[in-house]
């Protein structure tokens, strides 16, 4: 895997991109490689989160264009296996997975980062939807993901426009969780993960299942939804450990 490295430390899986000289651009062999690592992580027991990040000044710059002017495979191809296995494995992944934005995140690679469960990113990142400056239309699950997360009008604008969006700002109109000071991102982006790692896995699994189908439910559909998945969460075990402990203190 030479366009990324994974590695785990305190139960979490960190996938980090490695082409920091192109800015994380994704090539063929790169989009393989992160679908890969992804089912590494979920099949791998001790892993309890999955973290992505990159290397350099950027978290991806998206498609790599270079590529695509040497090997073509015909767009058809390129988003059904490259990328739309990507964001399905996330948003299905029973395994909560962050975003560790550490630059620029442009294209499929803003999209990949926008499918995660939390989103932060340093101060100096930025978010571009770049498609429509080269003729083309926002893919990655974009188009579902960013007018859930900000509304039409403004996901709207940021797509048609390919506005340059500061981390500053994506957090004011809530693209992403926070962002944090450059010199402070790694350590606080891991102690978000860290966090994560601790709590009841079931309980995080099964709060994703419930936000995602918040997207297409009426209310009684939702209430029912929640009555069915707190159930699941209330037979676990760690339910009942925790129950246990609170009471103890
Ligand atoms: C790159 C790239 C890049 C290759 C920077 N590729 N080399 C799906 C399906 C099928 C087809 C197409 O796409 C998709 C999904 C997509 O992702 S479409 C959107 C593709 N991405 C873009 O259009 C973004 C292109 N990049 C940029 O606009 C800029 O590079 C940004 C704004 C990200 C950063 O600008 P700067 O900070 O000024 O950096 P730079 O432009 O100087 O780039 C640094 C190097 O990285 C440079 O290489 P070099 O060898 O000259 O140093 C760039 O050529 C390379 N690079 N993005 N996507």
């Amino acid at each position: 895997m030479s366009s990324i490295n994974y590695s785990i430390k305190d139960s979490i899986a960190v996938i980090r991109f490695t082409r920091a000289d192109k800015l994380n651009a994704v090539t063929r062999e790169m989009a393989l490689s992160i679908q890969a690592a992804i089912d590494k992580a979920l099949n791998d027991a001790s892993v309890r989160v999955i973290m992505l990040t990159g290397e350099g000044r950027a978290f991806s710059a998206g498609q790599d264009i270079a590529e695509l002017c040497v090997a073509d495979p015909g767009m058809g191809r390129i988003l059904s296996e490259q990328y739309n296995p990507i964001i399905s494995r996330i948003a299905g992944s029973s395994k909560p997975v962050v975003a560790a934005v550490n630059g620029v995140a442009a294209g499929a690679g803003a999209n990949i980062a926008l499918c995660c469960d939390i989103v932060v990113a340093t101060k100096s990142a930025s978010f571009i939807q770049a498609f429509s400056k080269i003729g083309l239309v926002p893919d990655s699950g974009g188009t579902y993901f960013l007018p859930r997360l900000i509304g039409w009008q403004k996901a709207s604008a940021i797509m048609m426009l390919g506005d340059k969006i500061s981390a500053e700002e994506a957090e004011r109109i809530g693209m992403i969780y926070k962002y944090f000071e450059d010199d402070q991102f790694e350590e606080a982006a891991f102690k978000i993960a860290k966090q994560l790692a601790e709590l009841p896995a079931l309980a995080l699994s099964l709060t994703k299942k419930a936000l995602q189908s918040s997207a297409c439910n009426s209310l009684s559909g939702q209430l029912a939804e929640e009555d069915e998945l707190q159930q699941q969460a209330a037979a676990g075990p760690e339910y009942a450990e925790r129950i246990r402990a609170f009471m103890k203190k």
